[in-house]
Order: C-alpha cells, then structure tokens, then sequence
C-alpha cells in the first residue's frame, strides 16, 4: 500500500495540535507506521526543502522548521499521498476549504501547521530522509471493515 510522509510544524506542536492531526488520519483508515518528535538542523531542514532553496520566502521557511520540535510520521493506505494532501488542505490557509487541517487551524501560509509529500516520489525520498533506520511493521486488524480488500 502507498506511503507518504506527514510532518507537524513546530506552531502545531506548539498549539497542542499533534492529538487533532494525527487523530484526522487515524479517524480516516490510514494506518501510522512511524513517528517521532525532533528538532531538526537547519541543514537538514534546507535538505527536505531543498527544491524551495531559490524562493524568496526560503530563508524565513527554515526559520520557522528548526524554531522548536516537529512529530515526523509516516501514514499507510490506499492513495494516502494524494488523499492527505486533501486532509491537510490548500498551501494558503486562506485557500483551504473548511474540514480540512489549514482549513479549520491555521490564518497563515509561513505558519500553516503541516507538510504532507506532494507525490509518490517526494514521499519515498522524504520517508528515507526522515526515517533512514526503517517504519514499524503491523497490520491493523480493523483492515477489512475499512478497506474491501
Ligand atoms: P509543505 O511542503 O509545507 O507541505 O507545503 P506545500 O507542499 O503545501 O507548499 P509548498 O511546497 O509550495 O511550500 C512549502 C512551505 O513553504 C511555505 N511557504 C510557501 C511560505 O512560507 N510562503 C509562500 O509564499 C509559500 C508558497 C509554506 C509551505
């Protein structure tokens, strides 16, 4: 099944979010397979933003990721990567559509709580640049009565 990577941004756990978002994913049938709470590096922080390095607002955007720590997690289903994005909403929270995570917690797009990957592709380097030691292997029992097969 499909994997992508979820992190909480530092205004997210600062908020007392963490509970909320991971329960949106979880409520949904995605299955968590990794998580940890860390501060990260700046040069770590300019690696998972590495395609961002020539923005304007690149400086201010690894600012605010090493400001204090975020819950790196992985999620597990079917079209989880394109379905999260849905869950997390718009980029611009002012954009994003109530019900969904920016929609309904966050006002601006440098404080916008969440990063979801944006591609089966940027989900497997992220998950490998986050998580090089490897996710937890479980099946949830409740597997049928969310999925058909
Ligand atoms: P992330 O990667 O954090 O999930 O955001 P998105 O995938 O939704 O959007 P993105 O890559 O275009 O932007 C990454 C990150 O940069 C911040 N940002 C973005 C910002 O501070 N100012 C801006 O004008 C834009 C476009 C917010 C998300």
């Amino acid at each position: 099944m499909e994997q992508t990577f979820i992190m909480i941004k530092p205004d997210g756990v600062q908020r007392g979010l963490i509970g909320e978002i991971i329960s949106r994913f979880e409520k949904k049938g995605f299955y968590l397979k990794g998580m940890k709470l860390m501060n990260v590096e700046r040069s770590f922080a300019e690696k998972h933003y590495a395609d961002l390095a020539t923005k304007p607002f690149f400086p201010g955007l690894v600012d605010y990721i090493v400001s204090g720590p975020v819950v790196a997690m992985v999620w597990e289903g079917k079209d989880v990567v394109l379905t999260g994005r849905k869950i997390i909403g718009a980029t611009k929270p002012s954009d994003a559509a109530p019900g969904t995570i920016r929609g309904d917690l966050a006002v601006e797009v440098g404080r916008n709580i969440i990063h979801g990957s944006d591609s089966i592709e940027s989900a497997r380097k992220e998950i490998a640049l986050w998580f090089p030691e490897g996710i937890a292997d479980w099946q949830s029992s409740l597997h049928p009565w969310v999925y058909e097969a």
